[in-house]
């Protein structure tokens, strides 16, 4: 009698995954804890191991499902399944994973936090979890609690709360928000019926992956919550690109390719430390700020998913070679699908070139709960005058998006024109 094997749980606030690919085929004979199905939850890939050995009866999920968790996925024969959803260790569904990829994949990313976990039975997970500003308490429906659903434009009576006694606390209340966000008629600006574009000719139906899906929440939440102004600035980068080419085959020698953004990502590092408040979050529920001691940089990196943000850790400590190695192994690795959950979690600040695209400019939108994201655009050779004459000189147009909550008009214009001046001149970097 066949057993079947189904969608284990994925984590607090996950009911269903998008299936990626289906890695077994019925007759398949496989071993316990190999990898059945990828699945997408959130930004990040998650394979189902296994529960046992057997035989592959019947595969019920085809690529492009979205399946409910305890959904039957497939049908297993023979060996010890457990009756229940799969359910290997994730140590060994790693395992399993590692002896399958090659060795430049990454292993099990270090423990998500407790909300993100799945239980000890559940496969490895490797979804980021949904961003929480660091230090929020869980309270009962307090005055705190009640004012931030207020200002988040929740109505507290709707929110299902998780605390002793059904007591609501401000997660459920940001978890309600995100699941008003999702749903067609409950965002903010998605309150509109679409029409029906069927009337002026044929259309094609595509479900939204859930990196979209998680995107369009995120931006959906920043735009509605964040006052948030762009601030513009030029730096003149006509020297930095002469360096750029002299030290170009140093880098490479260390692994990475010294491009424009990685430069900035050491830049702004620095800045982050001379101007903390750029480092920090507004707590608005617990009326504080909340200002990092650790300096941790994501970078904007287009993929054919859609835009994943890894982070690169501690960035003030590390030198431009360094950064540039870490920025081009992770960049490559966000194209691959191999970024672990950890590597998509705890920036401070966030800089998205498109630069290497095109654009004269662009306005960012923050990335929520950061206080501040930089748009880099494509560096042009413009006539600048000297005094004398004009001069070819090659510009880089910079865009500081900010909290205006936060941070005022007076400090992003400070703090960008630092930037600027930094790339101009580097020695800045070693005097502050
Ligand atoms: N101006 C001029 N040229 C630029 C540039 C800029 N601002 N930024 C990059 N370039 C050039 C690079 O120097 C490189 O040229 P060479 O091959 O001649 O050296 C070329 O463009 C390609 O650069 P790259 O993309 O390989 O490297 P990068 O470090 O500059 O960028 C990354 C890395 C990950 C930021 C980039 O690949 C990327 O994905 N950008 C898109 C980010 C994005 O989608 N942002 C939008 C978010 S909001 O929707």
């Amino acid at each position: 009698m066949p057993t079947p094997v189904k969608l284990p749980a994925l984590g607090e606030n996950i009911d269903s995954a998008d299936v990626v690919s289906v890695l077994v085929a019925p007759g398949d004979t496989v071993a316990k804890n190999q990898p059945l199905l990828e699945v997408e939850t959130g930004k990040a890939s998650v394979e189902i191991p296994s529960p046992a050995a057997g035989i592959i009866r019947e595969v019920l999920a085809k690529t492009g499902d979205t399946v409910a968790v305890g959904r039957t996925i497939l049908t297993l024969e023979g060996g010890d399944a457990p009756a229940a959803s799969a359910a290997a260790p994730p140590a060994t569904a790693a395992e399993s994973r590692e002896s399958q990829l090659s060795t430049s994949t990454p292993v099990v990313p270090s423990p998500p936090p407790a909300e993100a976990r799945p239980a000890a039975t559940s496969p490895r997970l490797l979804k980021a979890p949904e961003p929480k500003v660091p230090g929020h308490r869980l309270v009962p429906a307090a005055p705190t609690v009640r004012r931030f659903a207020r200002q988040v434009g929740v109505e507290i009576s709707d929110v299902r709360g998780t605390g002793p006694g059904g007591r609501i606390s401000i997660d459920d209340v940001k978890a309600h928000a995100k699941r008003l966000l999702s749903t067609p008629s409950g965002g903010r600006g998605a309150q509109r019926e679409l029409p029906d574009f069927t009337t002026w000719g044929e259309v094609e139906l595509e479900p939204m992956s859930s990196v979209r899906r998680l995107t369009a929440e995120a931006m959906s939440f920043s735009w509605a919550n964040v006052p948030q102004v762009t601030h513009h600035d030029v730096a003149d980068v006509t020297h930095l690109e002469e360096l750029r080419q002299r030290y170009a085959r140093r880098v490479e020698a260390a692994g990475g390719k010294l491009t424009t953004t990685a430069v900035l990502v050491r830049v702004v590092a620095s800045a982050l430390a001379v101007f903390p408040k750029f480092n920090s979050s507004i707590d608005i529920a617990n009326q504080q700020i909340i200002r990092k001691r650790y300096i941790n940089i994501g970078v904007a990196v287009d993929t054919d998913r859609g835009l994943l943000v890894p982070v690169i850790k501690e960035a003030g400590t590390k030198s431009i070679s360094t950064v540039a190695a870490e920025l081009s192994d992770v960049a490559s690795r966000a194209r691959e699908r191999k970024l672990g959950a950890d590597e998509l979690q705890g920036a401070t600040f966030t800089i998205s070139n498109l630069g290497g695209i095109g654009g004269t400019g662009f306005d960012p939108i923050v990335n929520w709960p950061e206080a501040a994201v930089l748009g880099v655009s494509r560096a042009r050779i413009q006539p600048v005058w000297d005094g004398q004459a004009f001069q070819p000189r090659l510009l880089l147009p910079l865009s500081l998006t900010y909290d205006h909550r936060l941070i005022d008009g007076a400090d992003a214009a400070r703090f960008l024109r630092w930037v600027c001046e930094a790339i101009e001149e580097p020695l800045l970097l070693s005097l502050e």
